[in-house]
């Protein structure tokens, strides 16, 4: 929760702050140098991550940004295409740093609730010849963020992996939030991975750590990222002290997820009830609840600073749709008490109309 005892802080699960436990674990983690692969501490989670994921191999990257360039670096050449969603973080928040930094063309397909349809990437899939440049990898995000926290299936991923295969490209995926879309549906995340050659996942949303994504893959693949890393400025020395609070995180964490979801869902089906706003409830899969406050004629941003007055922080996903995310530190009662404080904002409004 953000400083403020009294608010009650839905802008994102980023905002989590490290358990006593990480903290003392941050104290007291074996450290030494990873430039030289010589921090136990980091080498212990990087191997505990790549087992979890089913993968040969790790690497921890300071942030979910640096991970999702580090991996389209790694997967492709400067002037290839990559075809992504196109409402995905990677293209809609990451400055860019696709064609600045990596030098990829991004090719954005629209999905569905967040998913691509096969048969939109095929057509996207350009042959090789004198005007195009190479298609070579393909980008998925799981959960998926600006689609409403929705869930990728491992069926859904497997069919688009079979067409990416037969045009012999690769399949990566924005897993940052992938141990939510495991949680959600009750199954172990090797289900998800094992349809994409690579995937990166956040420590520090969920998971309540203070800094942190790791990238798995095959060894080639994390050679290559690890080296890609330390070009962007990504090496870090003592990074056990990153480390150690993740172990916690791949350790005890994830199994609470599961009450984000169900705040979440308390959260939606509450707002869905107050007249004026609409929430999809098809979308409300994890811990995210899209709201759109068009109906009250006022946009995202001037309903964010009514609720902010009140105490309760939300984010502006586009003008007529406000973000809420759930995470540890929000509790039923903070939820409930949220509610109140919006049906009572939403009425003061209409009263001013
Ligand atoms: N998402 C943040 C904001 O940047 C929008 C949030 O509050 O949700 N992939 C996905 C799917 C993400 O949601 C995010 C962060 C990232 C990558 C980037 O991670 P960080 O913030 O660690 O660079």
């Amino acid at each position: 929760m953000a400083e403020a005892e009294n608010l009650i802080d839905l802008r994102s699960d980023t905002v989590t702050l490290p358990t006593e436990e990480m903290l003392e674990a941050i104290r007291n983690a074996e450290l030494g140098d990873d430039v030289y692969r010589e921090d136990p501490t980091v080498n212990r989670l990087e191997e505990m991550a790549a087992k979890k994921m089913g993968k040969e191999a790790a690497l921890l990257v300071p942030s979910g940004t640096m991970a999702n360039l580090v991996s389209v670096m790694s997967n492709t050449n400067r002037g290839d295409c990559v075809i992504l969603e196109a409402e995905s973080h990677l293209y809609w928040y990451e400055v860019g740093g696709l064609s600045v930094i990596a030098g990829v063309l991004p090719w954005p397909i629209k999905g569905d609730m967040g998913a691509l349809n096969p048969k939109d990437v095929e057509a996207a899939i350009r042959p090789k010849n004198i005007y195009f440049p190479e298609t070579t990898l393909v980008c998925i995000e799981n959960t998926h963020n600006r689609a409403g926290g929705t869930i990728i299936t491992p069926a859904q991923i497997e069919a688009l992996n079979k067409v990416v295969k037969e045009h012999g490209l690769k399949l990566y995926m924005d897993g940052a939030r992938i141990f939510n879309a495991a949680v959600a549906l009750k199954v172990d995340v090797r289900e998800f991975t094992r349809h994409v050659d690579n995937l990166m996942f956040s420590l520090s949303k969920g998971l309540s750590c203070p800094i942190g994504s790791i990238i798995v893959g095959d060894s080639k693949f994390i050679e290559k990222a690890r080296k890609v890393r330390k070009m962007l400025g990504g090496g870090m020395r003592q990074a056990g002290i990153i480390a150690a609070p993740g172990i916690i995180a791949l350790e005890k964490m994830i199994g609470r997820l599961e009450e984000d979801h169900r705040n979440a869902r308390l959260l939606a089906e509450g707002l869905a009830k107050i007249e004026g706003l609409h929430v999809d409830l098809r979308r409300v899969q994890t811990n995210i609840v899209l709201v759109d406050v068009s109906g009250l004629g006022i946009d995202a941003g001037a309903f964010i600073n009514r609720l902010r007055e009140q105490g309760v922080l939300a984010l502006s996903h586009s003008k007529r749709m406000v973000r809420m995310v759930t995470h540890r530190g929000i509790e039923k009662e903070h939820i409930e008490k949220a509610l109140t404080i919006i049906e009572e904002a939403v009425k003061e409004i209409e009263r001013s109309n």
